[in-house]
């Protein structure tokens, strides 16, 4: 039989069997327009010339899988504190640097956040030679006393580290701010790659730059080896600049030029990455410590004049996979084709999940770049190429943190109703199994409602899964798998589930690329059903 087509904004779907006769549907929505609020924080850091970062389990050289969605830990099993840093590339070892905030191992802990304060703790420096096993190279700038340079109370972020040949010295360059030193470009150096780094000055402004100091900013090193930073102004953060860094020494960042203004609407996560002879300027929204989606300006000329703004594609299903564009990592050179996107999730402060590093593959279409949402790919490094991970989970947004404020509906999943007499109701709710949201179809008085996703994947066998909790009582509750080539695959769900439980649809045999997933629950008033880490892997 045919099942009609659903009328609603995520548009090209079918439902499966059963439900679909009655659906007629309220369309819900969507995507949530995220309003941009300002924004605490700076900037992300532009790495160096290549390289990058990435997690992974301890030891084991032989492996090259690197798995978001978790907290990478080095090759001691200690777990990697590194956020808003940057990569910097010394012969064949990559340096990957970033800020351990005190509340970043709180977080690991307990799973809770605190976006009210951001305490510096430390500046960490970790090495590898394939960008997935990294080896913890210590604190290269600790944390001092209050009232002195390295407070524990100032914001420090969103750092990079250039080498400069005369002066043989490693320089850092950072956001710093607090009461006593005001805010600025702060900038500190090493004899070694590996620290320990020496305050050298605080710079307050940067000439041609709306406002003082920056808004989100890295370090981006040109083929010839000169560094630029790349940033947005403080403040509304609609301008976007490139300034090289003072050559005789880099130890000041010289005056600005203007790329973009943004119509409306700031940007952080200011990032530059050159890709077959074009300079690409990419920016995430302003969201605070939330994911969003990434977007990306080209020009032939670093200087400029770039491209009007584009949105990176594969960004807006699930917001970046839940990040926030940090910086990137043109994988030997860039030979393979294959750009690491290097996110980071500020789940210490947003509470949106597990994981504060999120390391995805861009490849290009033309000159457009593609970001690979995966949870687990591997890497080589060496070639610049990568695989999808035989354990990723092809659901997007399977945790349902991609969007930060209650909604009608979530991105990457198509929401439909019927039978409804008032408004849509609102379908993420602060009751989760892991972060922050969980999806709920809720009832009131008799409806139907549906969360569906449509997934593109290789053909094969594969296990769905879901965290579930629910009223039971309901007429059809169900977790399902459909229009795969095969027979619907379901779970029913229609008994009393208190406590998080993981439910599994197994052997969902693919055969023609593609599969439904989804929840559909039609029951009455006061009835509900809650999901949470939904996943659909492939069997071993
Ligand atoms: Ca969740």
């Amino acid at each position: 039989m045919r099942y009609p087509r659903v009328r609603n904004t995520g548009g090209s779907h079918r439902l499966p069997g059963l439900l679909l006769a009655l659906i007629a549907c309220a369309a819900v929505g969507a995507v949530c327009a995220i309003p941009a609020t300002a924004a605490v924080q700076v900037g992300t850091v532009g790495p160096a010339t290549a390289a990058t970062p990435a997690g992974a389990s301890p030891s084991s050289h032989s492996n090259r899988t690197i798995r978001n969605g978790d907290f990478w830990r080095d090759t001691s099993g200690a777990p990697i504190y590194s956020q808003g840093g940057g990569v910097l590339k010394v012969g064949d070892k990559y340096y990957w640097y970033g800020v351990k905030y005190e509340e970043a191992a709180g977080y690991i802990a307990n799973r809770k956040s605190d976006g009210s304060a951001t305490r510096f703790n430390a500046v960490t420096a970790y090495s590898s030679t394939d960008l997935v096993n990294w080896t913890s190279e210590g604190e290269v700038i600790k944390v001092a006393a209050p009232g002195k340079i390295f407070e524990r109370d100032a914001w420090l972020g969103r750092l990079g580290v250039v080498y400069h040949q005369r002066t043989r010295k490693y320089v850092l360059i950072t956001q710093y701010g607090s009461k006593s030193a005001g805010n600025g470009v702060l900038f500190a150096t090493s004899d070694t790659p590996t620290g320990p780094f020496t305050y050298e000055r605080l710079q307050t402004q940067i000439a041609n730059v709306n406002g003082a100091a920056t808004g989100d900013q890295t370090v981006f090193i040109d083929d010839d080896g000169q560094p630029y930073l790349i940033f947005s102004n403080s403040g509304e953060r609609r301008h976007l600049y490139v300034a090289p860094l003072r050559a005789s020494d880099y130890l000041q960042v010289g005056p600005a030029r203007l790329v973009h203004q943004a119509p409306a609407g700031g940007r952080e996560g200011n990032a530059m990455f050159k890709h077959n002879g074009l300079y690409y300027f990419c920016s995430s929204e302003l969201h605070g410590w939330n994911a969003s989606r990434s977007y990306y300006m080209t020009s032939p000329s670093i200087d400029g004049p770039y491209t009007p703004e584009r949105l990176i594609k594969g960004t807006e299903n699930d917001f970046s996979h839940v990040s926030q564009n940090g910086f990137f990592i043109p994988v030997a050179g860039g030979k393979g084709g294959t750009v690491l996107f290097a996110g980071d999730r500020w789940s210490n402060y947003a509470g949106n999940g597990n994981g504060y590093n999120i390391w995805v593959p861009l490849t290009f279409e033309g000159t457009a770049p593609v970001f690979h949402s995966l949870s687990e790919f591997s890497l080589d490094a060496g070639r610049g190429t990568w695989q999808v991970g035989k354990g990723n989970n092809y659901v997007l947004n399977p945790g349902f943190e991609a969007d930060r404020v209650a909604q009608t509906g979530v991105t990457g999943w198509v929401l439909s109703w019927t039978n409804l007499k008032g408004p849509s109701p609102t379908v993420n709710v602060q009751d989760s199994r892991t972060g922050r949201w969980a999806l709920t179809l809720a009832h009131d008085q008799h409806t139907m409602g549906s969360a569906v996703q449509n997934v593109t994947l290789p053909n094969g066998r594969y296990t769905l899964k879901a965290w579930i909790k629910g009223s039971g009582g309901q007429k059809v509750a169900r977790l399902y798998a459909y229009g795969h080539g095969g027979p619907e695959a379901a779970i029913t769900l229609e008994k009393p589930l208190a406590e998080w439980t993981e439910v599994s649809v197994p052997g969902v045999q693919v055969a023609n690329g593609s599969v439904q997933i989804g929840l559909y629950s039609e029951g009455s008033d006061g009835q509900w059903l809650k999901a949470d880490d939904v996943s659909l892997v492939a069997e071993q």
